[in-house]
């Protein structure tokens, strides 16, 4: 008879192997009930040998007590987004930028349904599932482990024994559209809320703070790809890495193909997209990923998305309705939109009451009327437009659009510039919707990220004059949010604390905040790290800021105006008086290499070619993927293959890994 404890480890292995076969492989080997007994057992035995009970005994996936927040998780290695191709030739670009970057005539990639869920990072350390999150901003994400831990697809512990030590994986949560019509059907009966889609579904239900509530809910996961590695080393193939995770227990789609060049890519997106009702589960797209990790190496990342994938999305989802009304919204910086007020209609899983017309000249080229059946489309998470009228089905009734010559809001003149297709309301900050949008930018997630202020109560606070500038959030009183709308006192002092807590920012976040037109995230990037400091780069002139690689005189004129006026040198100082403040930034000035651009090619032997682009970057350089007549040198590595010919072709000088270090020493 074997002992308590070897009993119990039999156990686990045995029932771990059936829900490997049962929710991975979905092929399971023995009935229901036979599972059942098994894992009565193993219960029994545990709740009579308490001190044999383990973290990733099969028993164990919802045990902790319910959260009152979630703790946050900074990604080790960033969670990058998807880069979309709308259209066959927006995916052949992608191809043709992967094959002239890797300079190469076809390139393998790896065909994948894109799921419509939740992307988490799974980490195991020596085969034990220890931290589950999500991706949030691709930086840092929710720790979802408790929830993560209740989906049965999910293994606590991987099979086999020759994981790395630590290894990130990463998939798709979801609920499958059966799934989703049982919670839903189940909602209805006991009175719930249901949900409008699988996709809020999933969201709604891993992000619940009490784990027995997420283990009610019918998630699964398919795995796509891996993050940190540590201790043990992959396949160099996306494909076979995919392959290994399958070997270690864990749910990738079985659909999963290597495809050759953009033909396979086409053939496998249009055989996907015939399939697709048929699917069990909600997809959005294919995702192409170059299958060779040396060559997704070489590729790298930009912003936000690696330069090696692509997301093929599928033609947006469509449906009919009526134009009730066509007015006009004001934005963040007074461009005046055209909106058209819909017959709400459920279109890609929402329903739609609103559409942009994005500017006059688009509305006459549509000629939408008030009143028209349009053909509306909502595709993916972008916002709603109008595809076309139904001309056939117009009344002599419709009514045309006009432009209003005064802003709806404020009652400045709207000025339309020759040659642009915006037309812009003139009362700048007088113009309450243009505070209320600077207002909402300025709290934003990538902004100053202040948690709490939504769009209904800013729209509040500016209405009742509250707050006119962005400074004035500081002197919010808690008393006075609890008197708003939809708050109470303890939301009042939530925000209150996230007020304090977004004081302590960085400058470019700062920067990117002020709502400076054309300065988006990566223009505030680029300030911060030449000026390093605020009042510096406020004394800047057009051509202090035209010397920067990467702004114009357009973007620099908006700046030096912005700085200009005496009404934002006040905002600053309120907000610096209220305490906002951040790291000093540490610029270099030395930039002896400014103006010029290398390529690396081959494999260097005292450093990463990462670090000799960060080495060259940080002396003013601009390091390139590919050659031209323009660039100043290549430097060659080791095996440097054609472009090397190419430089030769070209006279471009030829620099050694040891000519590359002098250089960096100077
Ligand atoms: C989805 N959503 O199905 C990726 N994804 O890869 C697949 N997402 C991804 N891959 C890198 N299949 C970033 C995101």
């Amino acid at each position: 008879m074997a002992t308590p404890e070897k009993r119990a480890a039999q156990l686990r292995e045995q029932i771990r192997y059936h829900n490997f076969r049962y929710y991975v492989l979905d092929d399971p080997q023995i009935p229901d009930a036979e599972y059942d007994r098994l894992m009565q057992e193993l219960q029994a035995l545990e709740t009579e040998h308490p001190e044999l009970v383990s973290p990733d005994s099969p028993t164990q996936r919802v045990g902790a007590e319910p959260l009152k927040v979630f703790g946050e998780v900074r990604h080790e290695v960033p969670m990058l987004s998807l880069d979309n191709a709308f259209s066959d030739e927006e995916l052949a670009s992608f191809d043709r930028r992967v094959r002239e970057r890797l300079e190469v005539d076809s390139v393998e990639y790896t065909a994948e349904p894109k799921l419509d869920g939740l992307a988490v990072s799974l980490l195991y350390e020596d085969g034990q599932l220890v931290r589950a999150a999500t991706r949030g901003d691709g930086a840092t994400g929710e720790n979802v482990t408790q929830n993560v831990r209740t989906i049965q697809s999910i293994p606590l512990r991987l099979l086999g024994n020759d994981h790395p030590h630590r290894l990130e994986v990463r998939g798709e949560v979801f609920i499958s559209r059966d799934g989703f019509r049982r919670l839903n059907e189940r909602a209805l009966q006991q009175g719930q809320k249901i949900f409008a889609n699988p996709r809020n579904a999933a969201a709604g239900s891993l992000r619940q703070l009490d784990p027995a509530v997420t283990a009610q809910r019918p998630l699964e996961i398919y795995c796509y790809g891996t993050g940190l590695v540590e201790g043990g080393e992959l396949p160099g193939r996306h494909s076979e890495i995919l392959q290994q995770l399958r070997d270690w227990g864990l749910r990738v789609y079985p659909g999963i193909e290597r495809v050759m060049g953009l033909e396979g890519c086409v053939k496998y997106y249009r055989q996907l997209e015939k399939q697709r009702d048929q699917l069990a589960f909600d997809i959005d797209g294919v995702v192409f990923k170059v299958d060779r990790l040396d060559q997704r190496q070489q590729l790298g990342f930009v912003a936000r998305a690696p330069r090696w994938a692509v997301a093929r999305k599928f033609a947006a989802q469509e449906e009919l309705t009526r134009v009730i009304d066509i007015d006009v919204q004001v934005g963040r910086t007074g461009a005046i939109t055209p909106v058209a007020r819909l017959e709400p209609v459920f279109v890609g899983g929402v329903t739609v009451t609103n559409a942009t017309l994005h500017n006059e000249d688009e509305v006459r080229r549509k000629d939408v009327r008030v009143g028209d059946t349009v053909v509306v489309r909502r595709a993916g998470d972008v916002i709603p437009e109008i595809v076309s009228v139904v001309k056939e089905r117009r009344s002599e009734t419709c009514r045309s659009f006009v432009m209003p010559t005064q802003c709806p809001v404020c009652g400045s003149d709207i000025e339309k510039i020759e040659g642009e297709a915006v037309a812009r309301c003139t009362g700048g900050l007088y113009c309450a919707a243009q505070r209320r949008e600077a207002i909402k930018h300025f709290a934003s997630r990538r902004a100053m990220d202040i948690e709490g202020l939504g769009d209904k109560l800013v729209d509040q606070l500016v209405d009742l004059k509250l707050v006119e500038d962005v400074a004035d959030l500081y002197s919010l009183r808690p008393e006075i949010l609890a008197g708003m709308e939809r708050m109470g006192d303890k939301s009042a002092h939530k925000l209150i604390a996230a007020l304090e807590c977004s004081k302590e920012t960085t400058l470019e976040r700062f920067l990117y905040a002020l709502g400076i037109r054309e300065v988006g995230e990566a223009t505030a990037r680029t300030l911060a790290q030449e000026f390093g400091d605020l009042e510096v780069l406020m004394q800047a002139s057009e051509a202090d800021l035209e010397a920067i690689h990467d702004i114009g005189p357009v973007v620099a004129r908006h700046i030096v105006n912005f700085f200009q006026q005496a009404h934002n040198r006040e905002v600053i100082d309120k907000l610096l008086t209220a305490g906002v403040h951040w790291q000093a930034v540490t610029v270099s000035r030395h930039r002896p290499l400014e103006g010029h651009t290398y390529v690396i090619t081959g494999t260097l032997s005292s450093m990463t070619r990462d670090q000799a682009k960060q080495g060259l970057q940080a002396l003013g350089a601009k390091v390139s993927g590919s050659l031209s007549k323009k660039t100043s040198a290549l430097v060659a590595g080791d095996n440097p293959g054609s472009k090397l010919d190419k430089a030769e072709k070209l006279q471009v000088p030829v620099l050694s890994e040891q000519d590359m270090i002098e250089l960096l020493q100077q």
